[in-house]
């Protein structure tokens, strides 16, 4: 593992733009921090987090052209918003290609821009990184990592609102998912 985390550290600068690469290795060290703080494998939290994105390698017409020759669409709204289907793709590439076999490392990868119900807390740790690393600088985001600190789950669900409350003022559509992800970590939260 230790040997494979500098491989798609590696993999990732060759491949990814400068601004992509550097969102990357702050959701990597972002993301190993609340792991140490959470008692998640650090391990497995780095090399979700540096391969996240991986599939932005490629353009969106050609993860498009890949996610429908590998069945990966599940929703119409998949392609209404391409831009969503890029986790599911990495998640492709690193069972098929890089042998990765790890599910929950899979489903942190695959579910990191809309979530799933039912998210293991590496899944969490991934998608609330991914929003918050040190060089993301929307305001609110200092809140979201203080949340984020205290609870993850509360952290997490935070993140979620913060995503439908910008999809709402920028008039776009919220994919099912993201509400599916909302409800389920708003009930989390109250039991
Ligand atoms: O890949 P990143 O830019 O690091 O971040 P991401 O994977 O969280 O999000 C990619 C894009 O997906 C971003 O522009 C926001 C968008 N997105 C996330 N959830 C939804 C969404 N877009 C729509 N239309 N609906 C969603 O529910
Ligand atoms: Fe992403
Ligand atoms: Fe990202």
């Amino acid at each position: 593992m230790v040997c494979s985390l500098g491989f798609f550290r590696a993999l990732a600068a060759q491949n990814l733009e400068f601004e992509r690469f550097q969102h990357t290795i702050g959701v990597e060290v972002w993301a190993t921090e609340l792991a140490k703080k959470y008692g998640i494998n650090t391990e497995k939290a780095a090399l979700a987090a540096l391969t996240h994105d991986l599939a932005k390698m490629h353009s969106q017409q050609e993860q498009v052209r890949l996610a429908k020759s590998w069945n990966l669409l599940t929703y119409p709204e998949d392609l209404e918003n391409p831009q969503v289907i890029h986790g599911r793709i990495a998640a492709y590439l690193l069972e098929q290609k890089y042998n990765i076999t790890d599910q929950d490392i899979l489903n942190a990868v695959k579910n990191h821009t809309l979530g799933r119900p039912g998210m293991s807390s590496l899944e969490m740790l991934i998608y609330s990184a991914d929003l918050t690393e040190p060089s993301r600088n929307f305001p609110g985001v200092d809140k979201l990592r203080e949340k984020l600190y205290h609870d993850l789950k509360e952290g997490t669900l935070a993140c979620v609102e913060h995503t439908i409350d910008y999809l709402v003022v920028t008039n776009r559509t919220i994919h099912p998912l993201t509400l599916l992800t909302y409800e389920d970590l708003k009930k989390s939260v109250q039991n």
